[in-house]
């Protein structure tokens, strides 16, 4: 719908919203820049040299260029007040109830993104930074029974469609940025922090994949804040599957998890 603009493929139930603030801002700026840019060749001409040969002290009182400008800043004032803060608001005052979302934990680290999900019990086992190893990004501890079935992974959020997801966003080291573009999300992830984040994905990857045309297609998970050397390959998929889908995708993993014990 928003072709023009360059964006991304939307594939959440705000992403239009964003979309339509992001024109509105656009068409904003560009009236702005036109009428900027011809009030600033208007005082090139009126002000030149040759009709001015002696400065005037006082200077020039302009009406139109002062109400102008008092108006613009109503435009945009407003703009903020009742159109940015309020869409901001309902994205981060009120969350999903936990029994109602896909609930995961992602934290960032350099350079990679670490899910954790809380499992059958749906109650997330204790991580200790202790027990962080190469085998261990989480710290999870195994021996805590909310621990026994959680699930982790890397670099892969699997989550089923339609149905809000809740991300609880934290770092172990850097500040990072959880940037999915199709889902119209971005934020920072911060070290001691626990950040929720939520969105609704309303387009599977399999049917997203079919309406581009495009096979090879993923959902990114893109670190947007330079965190060091290796930030370029800081990257994730985000895998939306039908719930049916997702759920063979956890009794996989359950079982997995139940044979490696
Ligand atoms: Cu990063």
């Amino acid at each position: 719908m928003l072709n023009y603009l360059g964006l991304p493929a939307a594939a959440s139930s705000h992403a239009g919203e964003i979309d339509q603030m992001t024109a509105l801002v656009h068409w904003l700026m560009l009236v702005l820049f036109v009428g900027w840019g011809a009030f600033f060749l208007f005082v090139l001409v009126r002000f030149r040299r040759g009709a001015n040969p002696r400065a005037n002290y006082a200077g020039a009182k302009g009406k139109i260029a002062k109400s102008t400008e008092i108006a613009v800043a109503i435009v945009e004032v407003a703009l903020l007040l009742f159109y940015a803060i309020p869409a901001w608001a309902t994205r981060v005052k009120e969350f999903p109830a936990e029994n109602e979302a896909t609930v995961v934990r992602v934290v960032g680290e350099q350079f990679a993104w670490n899910v954790h999900y809380a499992g059958a019990d749906r109650l997330f086992g204790r991580t200790d930074i202790k027990l962080v190893s190469s085998d261990n990004p989480l710290g999870l501890d195994r021996s805590d029974p909310n621990a026994k079935d959680d699930i982790t992974d890397i670099n892969n959020l699997h989550v089923p469609v339609n149905r809000p997801v809740l991300v609880q966003l934290s770092s172990k080291d850097v500040i990072h940025s959880f940037g999915l573009y199709e889902m119209r999300v971005k934020q920072d992830a911060i070290p001691g922090m626990q950040i929720p984040v939520w969105f609704i994905p309303t387009v599977t990857t399999d049917e997203m994949r079919r309406n581009l045309g495009q096979p090879a297609f993923e959902y990114e998970i893109t670190c947007s804040q330079l965190c060091g050397l290796g930030h370029f390959r800081m990257r994730g998929v985000v895998i939306v599957q039908t719930p049916d889908d997702f759920q063979k995708w956890l009794d996989e993993q359950a079982k997995d998890l139940a044979a490696a014990r």
